[in-house]
């Protein structure tokens, strides 16, 4: 049941992410959802979208733009840390209430990935665009092609040259990709997530995010899940995909979200060494999130309050 506008249900949930134990769960629209404490400026974007009567897939693709063009957010489009030859490569995927969906992989010099993504669903009978082609059609569609590696970022790998030490961290700037739900006036879902990948990567590496299914995936009858973490293990998992067909057997997204991570746990031995969490939010607007490590975040604009929660986790403090 889709709940009126504005309108929000208390219940008691296991994992809070503001009183211990006892946490209301809000169950409205529009709203917006993000990965990490950053995308609470995505929703910032998205909002006025959502909240003039605007389309979900708007929104979403408006929200994730701003970290694009953020020069300061390292791991996220212009800005973001290269690849361990020095080359600044993004993945991004869009995916819309009618199930359509666009991608583009290792695209270099282009500052919005994500728009790219959805003119790759909307002007091409194609899914997924790659590297060189992925540039050229953008080129076709009028991108600029720019220079997205920053002094910061160069000064970065110049400093990571010395060891050439390929060593994903937890939780610090090697993790950290926005994506994004958000659930419109029309009670329609979509989804947008976009990256520039693990920092000093392998040329040619692609992650979890550009991956319809694994990154991010939207079925506007159920609802819509997104990741962030180590994109390795999230597409050993289909991790949104899965947690969207958790929702769909009636899991709540907040259980969708444990069991895709439990998921991950169970598979991979090595879990203890990197991180990985969803955010999920099905039709109804209720809204759930967890990761395995503690540190993960995610900001959610609902109510007319846009604010970050920390998002409980398997391990704990
Ligand atoms: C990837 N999942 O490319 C992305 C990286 C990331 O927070 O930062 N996630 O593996």
């Amino acid at each position: 049941m889709v709940a009126a506008a504005g309108s929000s249900l208390n219940y008691s949930c296991a994992n809070s992410p503001e009183s211990g134990n006892s946490r209301t769960v809000v169950q409205t629209h529009p709203l917006a959802i993000s990965t990490w404490d950053f995308g609470i400026k995505a929703n910032e974007v998205a909002w006025p979208v959502l909240s003039s009567g605007g389309k979900a897939l708007d929104a979403v693709e408006e929200g994730v733009k701003v970290i694009e063009a953020d020069a300061d957010n390292q791991s996220v489009g212009y800005g973001g840390l290269p690849d361990r030859d020095g080359r600044v490569t993004l993945d991004a995927c869009i995916m819309a209430p009618d199930g359509n969906c666009g991608s583009v992989c290792a695209l270099e010099h282009i500052m919005h990935p994500i728009s790219v993504a959805r003119a790759v669903m909307e002007k091409t009978p194609h899914v997924i665009l790659v590297g060189e082609g992925a540039l050229e059609f953008a080129l076709s569609q009028g991108f600029k092609k720019e220079n997205l590696l920053t002094e910061k970022a160069r000064q970065a790998w110049l400093e990571w040259k010395k060891e050439s030490k390929y060593e994903p961290k937890i939780n610090v700037e090697l993790h950290d990709t926005i994506g994004m739900l958000a659930l419109d006036q029309h009670g329609e879902l979509a989804g947008a997530c976009t990256t520039s990948g693990l920092a000093f990567k392998m040329r040619g590496r692609v992650g979890d995010s550009p991956i319809i299914g694994a990154g991010l995936f939207v079925d506007n009858e159920i609802g819509g899940a997104a990741a962030t973490g180590l994109g390795e293990a999230v597409l050993k998992s289909l991790g949104s995909f899965l947690t969207v067909e958790l929702m769909r057997q009636g899991r709540s997204p907040q259980e969708a979200c444990e069991e895709a991570v439990h998921r991950i746990i169970g598979k991979q031995k090595n879990y203890k060494d990197f991180q990985v969490g969803f955010i999920a939010v099905n039709k109804a607007g209720e809204t759930g999130a967890f990761s395995i490590q503690p540190g993960f975040n995610y900001s959610l604009f609902a109510n007319g309050e846009n604010k970050v929660y920390n998002a409980p986790s398997f391990i704990k403090e």
